[in-house]
């Protein structure tokens, strides 16, 4: 089928009690057993949830996936990858990562003994320098969050099935739209559903899909015996939201271009990373391996206080963290969403105090133009 169909009807079936078309928010705890261990295959909702299985076979088929396990957060499915290994086991991770990423592998994983490499993934020699015979897992965000660097997907698949090293993609900045990790090879891919997935800025939740049996058992496994799963009503937002999500990609590309374009020959505008500009280092990266260019644009402004100026202007933009709602979202990583990475850390990967970073949504055109031109005007 094709990605519309899809997300329109994968994983869902009219309910057969009533035949409603939408499937239910089975808002419930627990199922009622006909006599003890005689069930309909749901005992109780940590395990088993029917809105919950609906959404995770959505987004498994978007994904080109056989297999979706549903979380309550990005960080919470992002742990429950690497919840599968333990003390001893080295983990090799893109070095800009979502602050939060960073923050949970070095303060709280690293004290169960597992190891973290931080390179830039985009350079396969830095893999290869960082791997060892532990090595376990390389966990790659391309496009990263928010200097919009790629990592080739071939290359990686390529890699980690030379080496026996799980593969696992955040794909959160593309949505399966855009990009589809598990077509490449690549083992895993995660998603923070708060993003472009749910797409209304209404829920916070995360998933994982696989075309791995293995793989996805040990994740349910997880996920019943460690306990992050999102409530049925956040499911049912996500999987209503998914059947709008290849328009609403179409319009946050088509206003990020436009706005790419525009801010890219701004006189105070220093810097502009989007993948969707010829003058992206990687744009014919982007083009092999994904079908658009997404979304967000990060806009070097020199200093804190131009930063803050522009910030401040913004009428439309909503100086926020999160991204990929329908609304346009202005974000200051370096006091804001990235903060826990490590000053010096943030200088070598480009997160300065004049960076922002801009979630592009899909209001008119014209007036997001006009937003950012008046707002540069401050400076
Ligand atoms: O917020 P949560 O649903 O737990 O997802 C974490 C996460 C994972 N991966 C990526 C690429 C992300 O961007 C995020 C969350 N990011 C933000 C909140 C942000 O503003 O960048």
């Amino acid at each position: 089928m094709g990605f519309q169909t899809d997300s329109i009807h994968a994983g869902q079936i009219a309910e057969p009690v009533t035949g409603a078309i939408m499937t239910p928010i089975f808002q419930t705890s627990t199922y009622v057993q006909e006599t003890i261990g005689k069930h309909k295959g749901f005992e109780y909702s940590r395990s088993q949830n029917p809105t919950r299985h609906a959404m995770e076979d959505n987004i498994a088929a978007l994904e080109k996936g056989k297999y979706g396990i549903a979380f309550s957060s990005g960080l919470a499915a992002i742990s429950s990858i690497v919840e599968m290994f333990g003390q001893g086991d080295h983990i090799i991770c893109t070095d800009n990562v979502y602050g939060g990423t960073f923050r949970v592998f070095d303060t709280v994983f690293k004290k169960f003994g597992l190891e973290f490499s931080f390179v830039d993934t985009s350079d396969f020699k830095q893999v290869e320098a960082a791997c060892t015979a532990k090595t376990k897992l390389i966990f790659v965000e391309t496009p990263t969050n928010p200097m919009l660097t790629l990592t080739s997907l071939k290359k990686l698949a390529e890699f980690g099935k030379k080496q026996n090293i799980l593969t696992v993609v955040d794909n959160t900045f593309m949505s399966p739209y855009f990009q589809k990790p598990l077509e490449f090879g690549i083992d895993l891919v995660v998603h923070s559903t708060t993003k472009y997935l749910n797409g209304h800025s209404d829920v916070v939740g995360g998933i994982i899909l696989t075309a791995n049996k293995e793989l996805a058992d040990k994740l349910h496994y997880i996920q019943n015996a460690v306990g992050a799963v999102p409530g049925p009503m956040d499911c049912f937002l996500v999987l209503r939201a998914t059947k709008t999500l290849a328009l609403r990609m179409r319009e946050h590309e088509k206003n990020s271009i436009a706005l790419a374009r525009y801010l890219e020959n701004h006189p105070k505008v220093e810097k502009i990373f989007y993948p969707g500009l010829s003058s992206h280092p990687q744009h014919d990266l982007a083009k092999e391996q994904m079908t658009g260019f997404g979304g967000i644009i990060s806009i070097e402004l020199g200093n804190l206080d131009n930063a803050r100026k522009f910030a401040e202007a913004l009428k439309i933009f909503a100086l926020a963290e999160s991204l990929g709602g329908v609304e346009s979202l202005a974000d200051h990583p370096a006091i804001m969403t990235h903060a826990s990475v490590p000053v010096e850390e943030r200088a070598k990967l480009g997160i300065s105090d004049g960076l922002i970073r801009l979630s592009v949504g899909v209001e008119d055109e014209e007036d997001l133009l006009a937003d950012v031109k008046q707002a540069l005007e401050h400076i």
